[in-house]
């Protein structure tokens, strides 16, 4: 396969690696995690709310891992993501990856109880850096947070996520495929594959 089409994606999560390869791979790529030395980037994400500049850090950080090593001519993928609630702002927002590690589901569903106010969007930015030039995209999908935690499919928060274009079950309820059809990261991925005028097209 030529090595344009082999993208090299800069992320510690499997999950984000697993979503990628559904998306793009029938249209003819191929994901890889980036592995330094057998470990994947270790981020130092700068102080900021704004997903896209996070993703900007990701990857001149990721540029900068990879040069002079046997990956220099390969194209990198990063993407920063969480989930932004209306009713508190935005939160958990950037720090979705912390809050999900510690007060997770059950946590975010009790801040919410007895709110109607549950309106949320999940949103990606993706950034892929192909032969010098940079592509980014921002996917969202907006829903609400169920009051119960249902489904065991997807990972994070898609067990409380209903997605707005969905018939009422959580992204945790439905399968990959469903999922991606209508994710945060689904889109984001097909904007870039578009973007980028596919090998498939
Ligand atoms: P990298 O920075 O190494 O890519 P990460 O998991 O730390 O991995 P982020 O900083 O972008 O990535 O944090 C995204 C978090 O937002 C993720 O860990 C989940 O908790 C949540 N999240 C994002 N997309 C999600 C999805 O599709 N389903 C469920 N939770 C999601």
């Amino acid at each position: 396969m030529p090595k344009k089409f082999k993208i090299l994606f800069a992320t510690s999560n499997q999950n984000k690696i697993k979503e990628a390869r559904a998306v793009l791979e029938p249209l003819g790529y191929s994901i890889q995690q980036l592995l330094i030395q057998g470990s994947p980037p270790d981020f130092i994400e700068p102080q900021t709310e704004d997903i896209e500049r996070i993703s900007k850090s990701k990857v001149d950080q990721s540029l900068e891992m990879i040069s002079g090593t046997e990956f220099s001519d390969f194209s990198i993928l990063v993407e920063d993501s969480g989930l932004f609630i209306n009713d508190l702002g935005g939160f958990p927002g950037v720090y979705s990856s912390y809050v999900q590690k510690t007060i997770g589901n059950h946590g975010i569903t009790k801040i919410l109880e007895g709110n109607n106010n549950r309106q949320a969007e999940y949103r990606a930015y993706s950034i892929l850096y192909q032969d010098g030039k940079y592509f980014n995209s921002l996917g969202i999908c907006s829903g609400e947070i169920s009051t119960e935690i249902r489904g065991s499919h997807g990972f994070g928060f898609d067990p409380i996520f209903i997605p707005d274009s969905g018939d009422g079950r959580t992204f945790g309820e439905m399968s990959q495929l469903e999922k991606d059809s209508k994710s945060h990261r689904g889109k984001s991925l097909r904007i870039l594959y578009d973007e980028l005028r596919g090998p498939s097209e």
